[in-house]
């Protein structure tokens, strides 16, 4: 077995060395060049240009649909309702479980131990809103539910043995 793993390699290097005495031998021969040049210029002026439009709008078309929506608060503090979160080992409490879908919602969210994450999720659980629950501070997330529902909380950072059991759920109801 290594006899034939040595012919072949002594093989393969005979082979590439015929290769490159080739190529050198044949490097002194010229040949119209000029055409070849000006066909492969002018498509590389042309790819150049292209790749320029492609990027620009890939850049635009994945960057303008930003996924999060502003924070800063364009209503009165009356048109929000307001809940209180806060994250525990290994529960959330909130002020409130029932909201109203087509008016902001301002989370107010803290951790009472350690760090954990907010996460909000629609019923086909993908994540609608997030943010991090972290002792001593207050963080606001605002978020308006479209669709009416029954949302669920889950916690997005590991916070212990019990992080997984971390569940609550948030109702959210149609505007009358
Ligand atoms: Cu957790």
């Amino acid at each position: 077995m290594q006899s034939i793993a040595s012919y072949i390699t002594l093989l393969g290097t005979v082979l590439l060395i015929g290769v490159f005495y080739f190529v050198i031998s044949n490097s002194k021969l010229q040949e119209e060049y000029s055409s070849f040049s000006k066909k492969w210029y002018s498509f590389r002026g042309k790819w150049f240009i292209f790749l320029i439009i492609l990027g620009t709008a890939l850049t635009l078309g994945t960057l303008i649909p930003f996924p999060i929506p502003s924070q800063a608060k364009v209503y009165s503090s009356d048109d929000y309702q307001q809940v209180d979160v806060s994250g525990h080992q290994w529960y959330w409490t909130m002020s409130t479980d029932t909201v109203v879908a087509g008016k902001p919602v301002e989370f107010r969210v803290i951790g009472a131990d350690v760090n954990h994450g907010f996460g909000v999720y629609n019923e086909d659980l993908e994540l609608v809103a997030q943010v991090q629950a972290m002792p001593d501070y207050t963080n606001k997330l605002i978020h308006t539910f479209d669709e009416p529902g029954k949302y669920r909380i889950f916690c997005l950072e590991y916070c212990g043995l019990a992080h997984h059991v971390m569940m609550s759920e948030l109702k959210v109801e149609a505007a009358n």
